[in-house]
């Protein structure tokens, strides 16, 4: 069988079977590279001062890795500037914090060329090559120059925005022609996929052909919905660990005669963090009675802090929070704990299932995992209510989820009265079919589907896969 070699920016595997400290992603991608015997390749997480295009290469729990290092100058324009300052929130719908400095488009489409010369040498001819993610949208257009004719497809993690959107962008032809030159694109939806054939038909007068592939630019792709899962068995395992339960009983002894809400999320104003907060300060100020009965944990570890957006997030959830519980404390009683750092899968299992409901309320979300954790983390005698965001990709599939708009106070407030009145029987019945859709559409499922799409020497048609 030929290889798999998997590209994406940070390279990220476990250090040996029982590593609870990786995500569930890497866990997956690590898993599928064992089994293809192939490579994952990135980018190392260092810089110096000049580009030496070094490929460091080792073997870490069965899988062989090889990195690269970057200029300092290629890492401010490439990841933090164009991955992170243009394509992140103009992909989340935000054009007010969007930067479209031209000098960050260079660096960008400078770095994708020194991964694609990088990596050539390692590619044998049977390896099929599978892209991750936007900071290496024209990683395919790169290696294609230098030769390559394998089969390589491209997975989006996060939204592909509506077309009104993407043409804001001051070189987005190029951007969408280079995703012409995969064999497969996949995105998290539905929604996605529909948002980037717009684009196709309506800007470039592209054109689907008649097995179900799109034409534009000379050249022919094919894009598909893959919605991405979690690793359901894994969670199934690690909820029942011992340090899964001494945190559940932790918690427990310390939550008696209250409830429990929990966020966790990276801190990224695509995340809904202050909207959430305001409907939970809704939900004290309409509810006196929950006042001293129901607190919210949210863990939010820091993530982009060198991007000025993310600081300024910080500093205003930093006073929102403070205000909340400057408003609502007593003296034996805050009603947020708000907690800036990582905690391993199983840790957080335990958190999951000591909570009563789970706020997942992303503005933008391309899947969005939190959301699969906690319903996997529940009991089925005593699950908890998952309270989701009609903005996460998730929600296309979770439709027994308490649906809400995050804009809304009132509505994460009346969802949040719903959940924790909510009986047994309806929050059974829920969790149940939530459940059975997480297990089904696992990350396995999903990885396997995209792997034998792209493997495919003639595709079939679009699929549409949501349910
Ligand atoms: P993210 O934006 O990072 O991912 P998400 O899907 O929620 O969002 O995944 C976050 C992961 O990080 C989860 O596995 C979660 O458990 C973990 N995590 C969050 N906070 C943590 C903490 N404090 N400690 C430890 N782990 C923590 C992007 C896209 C999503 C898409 C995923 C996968 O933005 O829309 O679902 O990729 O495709």
């Amino acid at each position: 069988m030929s290889r798999l070699i998997v590209v994406s920016n940070r390279v990220n595997p476990p250090t040996g079977k029982g590593d609870e400290s990786v995500g569930g992603l890497a866990m997956a991608l690590a898993a599928a590279l064992r089994e293809y015997s192939g490579i994952w390749f990135g980018w190392s997480g260092k810089t110096t001062t000049e580009f030496t295009g070094q490929l460091n290469m080792q073997k870490a729990d069965g899988v062989t890795v090889a990195t690269v290092d970057l200029e300092e100058g290629d890492y401010q324009e490439y990841y933090n500037g164009y991955a992170n300052k243009t394509l992140w929130p103009l992909f989340h719908y935000r054009v007010d914090l969007t930067a479209y400095d031209r000098s960050f488009g260079e660096g960008y489409d400078r770095v994708n060329r020194r991964f694609a010369q990088t990596l050539l040498p390692l590619i044998e001819p049977d390896d099929i090559i599978w892209v991750h993610d936007y900071h290496l949208i024209p990683m395919a257009r790169e290696l294609r120059r230098l030769g390559v004719t394998n089969r390589i497809g491209f997975f989006l993690h996060i939204p592909w925005p509506a077309h009104q959107l993407v043409v804001t962008l001051p070189r987005h032809r190029p951007l969408v022609e280079a995703l012409f030159h995969y064999d497969l694109v996949g995105f998290q939806t539905e929604e996605s996929v529909q948002a980037f054939e717009g684009y196709v038909f309506n800007e470039v007068g592209g054109e689907r052909t008649e097995d179900g592939r799109l034409t534009a630019f000379g050249q022919v792709t094919r894009a598909a919905a893959f919605p991405i899962g979690i690793d359901a068995e894994d969670f199934a395992r690690i909820k029942e660990s011992p340090r899964a339960t001494r945190v559940y009983d932790r918690l427990m002894a310390h939550s008696v005669f209250r409830k429990m809400v929990v966020g966790v999320d990276r801190l990224d104003y695509s995340k809904g963090l202050e909207e959430r907060l305001i409907g939970f300060e809704r939900f004290l100020h309409d509810n006196p009675q929950a006042r001293r009965e129901v607190m919210l944990l949210q863990i939010a570890p820091i993530s982009r802090d060198e991007v000025e957006a993310y600081q300024d997030l910080r500093g205003r959830l930093d006073g929102l929070i403070g205000r909340i519980n400057g408003a609502y404390a007593d003296m034996d009683y805050n009603p947020i704990r708000y907690l800036n750092r990582s905690y391993r899968r199983d840790e957080l299992a335990g958190v999951y299932r000591a909570s009563k409901a789970a706020l997942v309320t992303p503005l933008r979300d391309g899947m969005n995992l939190v959301a699969k954790e906690y319903v996997a983390s529940q009991t089925p005698y005593d699950p908890g209510v998952l309270i989701l965001s009609r903005f996460a990709g998730a929600a296309r599939q979770m439709k027994e989820a308490l649906i809400i708009n995050p804009n809304s106070p009132e509505e994460i407030s009346d969802a949040l009265t719903r959940a924790l009145n909510m009986d047994i029987d309806e929050r059974r019945r829920r969790f149940e079919s939530l459940m059975d859709n997480v297990t089904r559409q696992d990350v396995t499922a999903w990885r396997d589907d995209f792997v034998a799409q792209l493997r495919e020497p003639t595709p079939t048609p679009a699929l549409t896969r949501q349910d």
